[in-house]
């Protein structure tokens, strides 16, 4: 189809342009442009015979396992070590390069590897680009320890999110949905998300009728008592990168 003609254009340009000679580790994200992004890697023909793959959850690993990589889980990982890239999907980007990811429940383990590895390269096809956060996809997905989730529901509403729902099991179980560590997510609704160029024309952003900026929000959400972490990746780049304590940069593609 159209769409996964495009999500393989995506990874392709992605790995010609940002897979690292002689890599050593690579964190690989979860979802389905990221199969496009392994096979991207295999088609390279580099010898990644000594490359460990980090994965970002269970289906991440056997995207890894599948292709004929060596799989090496986070905590393996030499303590200090930063990945030479990372690879991911997200499910909406703006014009910041802020990305919403979640989609797949899949957004911590995916927040630990970007931000441990020096470049994080966000692989999103064209449907994903839109001019802010939260214009197409509607809810931030938020990870939560499941005996804080109505407290945390509470907590959303009065930062004006409207209906914030625990993510129903996708399967035929009955019951929330949950995630690899055995958490729930939260899908919280809110108003579209204001850039750089929205504070710059004097809005405020500070969640008056419920408009926030990336930033704040995601601060405010990471902050209540019983979230794991906020599906709002930061477009960090370069020295911000540094200076915001993450090591990666998102450059969607
Ligand atoms: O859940 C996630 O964050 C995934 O990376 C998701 O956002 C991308 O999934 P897709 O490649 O299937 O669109």
């Amino acid at each position: 189809s159209a769409v996964e003609e495009a999500k393989r254009a995506a990874a392709k340009v992605a790995v010609e342009n940002h897979y690292p000679k002689n890599a050593q580790w690579v964190g690989i994200g979860s979802g389905t442009t990221i199969v496009y992004v392994v096979e991207a890697i295999k088609a390279l023909g580099v010898d990644i015979s000594a490359t460990k793959f980090i994965p970002t959850g269970y289906q991440s690993k056997q995207v890894i396992i599948n292709a004929g990589f060596t799989a090496v889980e986070f905590d393996a990982i030499p303590p200090g070590t930063v990945l030479d890239v990372a690879f991911d999907g997200a499910d909406e980007v703006d014009e910041d390069l802020n990305c919403i990811k979640g989609g797949g429940a899949c957004l911590f383990q995916e927040k630990i590897v970007a931000t441990q590895a020096k470049e994080f390269i966000c692989v999103a096809d064209h449907r994903k680009l839109q001019p802010r956060l939260l214009t197409n996809w509607k809810a931030i997905p938020v990870e939560v320890a499941p005996i804080a989730a109505h407290r945390v529901i509470t907590k959303l509403k009065e930062l004006g999110s409207v209906n914030p729902v625990i993510r129903p099991s996708a399967s035929v179980k009955e019951g929330p949905l949950k995630t690899d560590q055995d958490f729930f997510i939260i899908d919280a609704p809110f108003k579209p998300l204001l850039i750089k160029a929205d504070l710059e024309a004097g809005h405020d952003g500070n969640g008056k009728d419920g408009v926030w900026a990336v930033e704040t929000l995601a601060s405010k959400i990471k902050a209540i008592s019983g979230v794991l972490d906020v599906g709002i990746f930061r477009g960090l780049t370069g020295p911000q990168a540094t200076a915001a304590g993450g090591v990666g940069g998102e450059r969607p593609v």
